[in-house]
């Protein structure tokens, strides 16, 4: 692969090689020797030795990627929620052994220094961590592509508690370095903002031209994307805001230095943090700074800079399909528009025909609050031509429904790109939708619902627009890394085929009926439970019996997903035991594990975590429950924590209410890795199940028609409350002050809105709910029975790896092809 006499080689995979190079960048990268090294000199170094490993492939990637000019992919993600990266380059780069016994021969332990990487949490949740899957997948498959997205300066809040309530503080993750990004502020792009448009003649047509307010630089930092040992590496270029020089200078030069200074800030600011709020919008000025931002510069960077010089843009479509990751990228889409239009002088019609060749879009929501929508206002004052070219977008699209529904003018106005109450604004998954060449929900139930339900206008006027690719999970770090017990069992058994064909879990089925099988599988459980008391005494100081039942509920904190449900599943079991209602001796010793970030200002969700932090604190204390239930609630839930709490899990709480969650990962993950489901006829669920089998999967509540119903006849929770004994047990005891110290104001508002409103109909599920969880008890009774379940869960949720989403991607909307390296 070093034909050329000016790459150096690839660092010698023996355990010497290793040492040489990573004593050579701690003494010239670090600048420190091996004595006087800090834990962080030696990870830096490593990490960048690890690094070297994989340089020589991407430089070879890249170069192939440029001769070939093969269609690719480019993923639009505001976020990337990517988690540690070294062990990830590690396994891809074939290196673990090399370099835990390299390190060991210096007297240092790969594990201390594991522990010094902090976690890029440059997303809030599912969405990120699905972008960080797809990119993962995409390398491993050898399918040209690359991802774009915002280099946050602090990405997602890291959570503490103080008295039980959520405390955010700021996620400095770069602050000693990250040795995986490389930084190119020579290739750095120009993005404007602001000022007005103008319109003049020219041959005898009308064009326009954006007279920009302000502009910023955006700098590209590139990150590796390995495949899994397959001699690929992707790139993930993430932008950063710089002020532009000419801004600098101008005000330099009028003598205002304090102000030039000010306005580095004010650039640098659009890069700055990641809005955490997960589903749910604000619409904030900088936001769309930030959308905007990023996707100007990777249209950029992909036009400019990865096609040849001289491309024909007419072609475009032939080598680009820009994937529009939810509606936050959506802007791509006018921007395109106007680099064609004013920056190429194309014709209108002849530039709208490319531009609807290069997008798709995949939505990955229901709630209709998630829908974005930009006040025109605020577009226009930050965007004007980009508002121009979406009213024009608009008016075509416009013209084009009255030819078809001429009688249907109602019809027309609510398609309209442009919503005009409460304010002017703009439907950004309406433009996504005119203008992408598919539409997709992520999984089966979800796109039948966005068809028949978010978007019902739309699939009937574009029925060929719309299709599902249903979510997946990399295998790579969410088993093979995850869980290694797991894995050296699948791989004993099956061969190590399965981390790229994940279908071949398979073959595991009949292993199920094996006792012996059975049994190491058992004990591949409890070694990952006992992996995880010492995380969470370490980090966290909360206990776990390793010998309970593990009952996982981690997910960002939305009343949609319903953490209140299944904490009164816990109040109502302390309620029976405190009552004389049944013996402890009685009752299933179970865990109970939440993790769960909620937005800032998020009031209700920030109260439900102060409600099972205080259940928590009681239940915990209780010497009456002679420590057989426990809430363990470790703070800043993240891709890290994940790693380690998935693999020891049994039972996996996926309980949104039906035809809510879009799809789930986390419920994906826990199947892989052999937990039992508890969980709603909801997003995926209802293809985990199907798959799995119902008698593997404990499913409970109200079914989607049934919930819409409900909601249609007027639902009064409060008749559940009055009917439902336990229930209004479990209710009055929180509102009691029980859990409160004796006061009853701190939980007044979460009770009284459920008693009240309950938008996500907890209380009409919850009887089903505790009746479902009495056949968990009863099931995980019989060990041997349980195990089986087990095992069939992993041996039949093959399909639910990333490699086949992207597989499904590349055949219902990308239509590209997978390159293979030279080798
Ligand atoms: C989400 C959905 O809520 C979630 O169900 C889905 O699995 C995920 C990835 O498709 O996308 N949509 C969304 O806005 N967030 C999600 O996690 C934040």
């Amino acid at each position: 692969m070093t034909d050329n006499k000016t790459l150096i080689a690839t660092p010698e995979h023996t355990v010497d090689g290793f040492v040489r190079e990573f004593l050579r960048e701690l003494n010239f990268g670090q600048g420190t020797d091996l004595a006087r090294a800090s834990v962080n000199d030696k990870y830096l170094a490593m990490a960048r030795t690890v690094r070297h490993y994989l340089m020589v492939r991407w430089l070879a990637t890249l170069k192939r990627q440029g001769e070939l000019q093969a269609k690719s992919v480019a993923y639009l993600s505001a976020e990337f929620l990517l988690g540690r990266q070294l062990d990830n380059a590690l396994l891809a780069a074939d290196l673990d052994e090399v370099v835990e016994e390299g390190l060991a021969s210096l007297g240092i332990d790969l594990a201390e220094l594991r522990e010094a990487e902090v976690e890029p949490g440059l997303g809030n949740g599912g969405l990120g961590r699905l972008a960080a899957c797809f990119i993962d997948s995409l390398a491993t498959m050898n399918v040209p592509s690359i991802g774009y997205g915002i280099r946050y300066e602090y990405g997602i809040f890291r959570q503490t508690f103080v008295d039980g309530w959520q405390v955010e503080k700021p996620d400095n993750w770069l602050a000693l370095g990250s040795p995986w990004e490389f930084p190119h502020p020579e290739s750095a792009v120009t993005v404007d903002f602001g000022g007005h448009t103008e319109h003049y003649e020219q041959d005898g047509v009308t064009r326009s031209r954006w007279v920009p307010g302000w502009s910023v630089l955006g700098v590209p930092y590139n990150y590796m994307v390995p495949g899994y040992e397959n001699g690929r590496v992707n790139t993930l270029r993430l932008w950063s805001a710089r002020a532009t020089r000419a801004f600098d200078l101008e005000i330099f030069n009028a003598g205002d230095y304090a102000q030039a200074v000010r306005a580095q800030t004010f650039a640098e600011n659009i890069s700055k943090v990641l809005y955490p709020e997960d589903s749910t919008p604000q619409g904030k000025e900088l936001r769309l700074q930030q959308q905007y931002f990023f996707v100007a510069c990777s249209l950029r960077d992909f036009i400019e800079q990865v096609l040849p010089e001289d491309f024909d843009l007419h072609k475009l479509p032939d080598r680009i399909i820009f994937q529009l990751n939810d509606t936050h990228p959506v802007i791509a889409i006018p921007e395109l528009m106007r680099l064609l239009v004013d920056e190429r002088g194309w014709d209108w019609d002849e530039a709208w025909a490319v531009t609807q060749k290069c997008f798709a879009y995949t939505c990955h929501t229901l709630l209709p609050e998630a829908l974005e929508v930009w006040s025109v206002e605020l577009l226009g004052k930050l965007l004007p031509r980009h508002l121009e070219i979406i009213y024009r977008i608009n008016e075509g699209f416009m013209a084009e429904l009255r030819e078809a529904y001429p009688d249907d003018e109602l019809r027309v106005r609510r398609m309209s790109i442009i919503a005009e109450y409460p304010e002017r604004a703009v439907r950004m998954a309406y433009l996504a939708t005119v203008a992408g060449s598919k539409v997709n929900g992520v999984a089966a139930l979800h796109s039948q619902l966005l068809k028949d339900k978010v978007l019902r206008d739309f699939s009937e006027f574009f029925p060929d627009k719309f299709t599902n690719v249903t979510n997946g999970i990399t295998p790579r770090r969410f088993v093979r890394l995850a869980n290694p017990g797991l894995s050296e069992l699948i791989t004993s058994a099956i061969g190590d085929g399965w981390v790229t064909d994940l279908d071949r879990l398979k073959e595991l089925e009949p292993l199920a009926d094996d006792a012996g099988f059975r049994e190491a599988f058992r004990a591949v459980k409890r070694a990952n439970k006992l992996r995880l008391v010492d995380v969470l005494a370490e980090r966290d100081g909360i206990r776990v019996d390793p010998d309970t039942m593990l009952d996982v509920m981690v997910k960002r904190l939305h009343e949609y997903k319903r953490q209140t449900l299944k904490l009164l599943h816990v109040v109502t079991l302390y309620d029976q035991v405190k009552s004389g209602a049944v013996r402890i001796e009685d009752i299933t010793p179970r865990t109970f594990a939440f993790g769960a970030k909620a937005a800032p200002g998020y009031r209700m969700a920030k109260q439900t975590i102060g409600l099972i932090n205080a259940v928590g604190r009681t239940v915990n204390n209780d010497p009456a429950l002679q420590g057989r239930l426990t809430v363990a609630f470790p703070a800043n839930y993240n891709v890290t924590l994940a790693e380690k709490l998935i693999p020891a899990a049994d039972l996996s709480e996926q309980i949104s209410l039906a035809g809510k969650e879009a799809s789930g990962t986390g419920n994906m993950k826990f199947a892989l890795n052999g937990a039992l489901t508890i969980g709603t006829d909801d997003g995926a669920n209802v293809e985990i199940r199907e798959l799995v089998g119902d008698d593997n999967f404990f499913l409970f509540g109200l079914l989607e028609p049934e919930v819409a119903q409900i909601v249609e006849a007027g639902y009064r929770p409060s008749a559940y409350y009055e009917e439902n004994r336990s229930l209004r047990h479990a209710l009055d005891l929180i509102a009691s002050g029980e859990f409160s110290g004796g006061d009853r104001a701190t939980f007044e508002p979460i009770v009284s809105n459920l008693l009240s409103e309950d938008r996500f109909l907890v209380l009409a599920d919850y009887q089903a709910y505790i009746d479902a969880q009495a056949r968990v008890d009863e099931a995980y009774a019989d060990t041997d029975a349980w195990t089986r379940s087990a095992v069939l869960n992993v041996a039949r949720s093959g399909f639910f790896s990333s490699d086949r989403s992207m597989r499904d991607y590349i055949d219902r909307i990308w239509h590209t092809y997978p390159v293979p390296p030279e080798r």
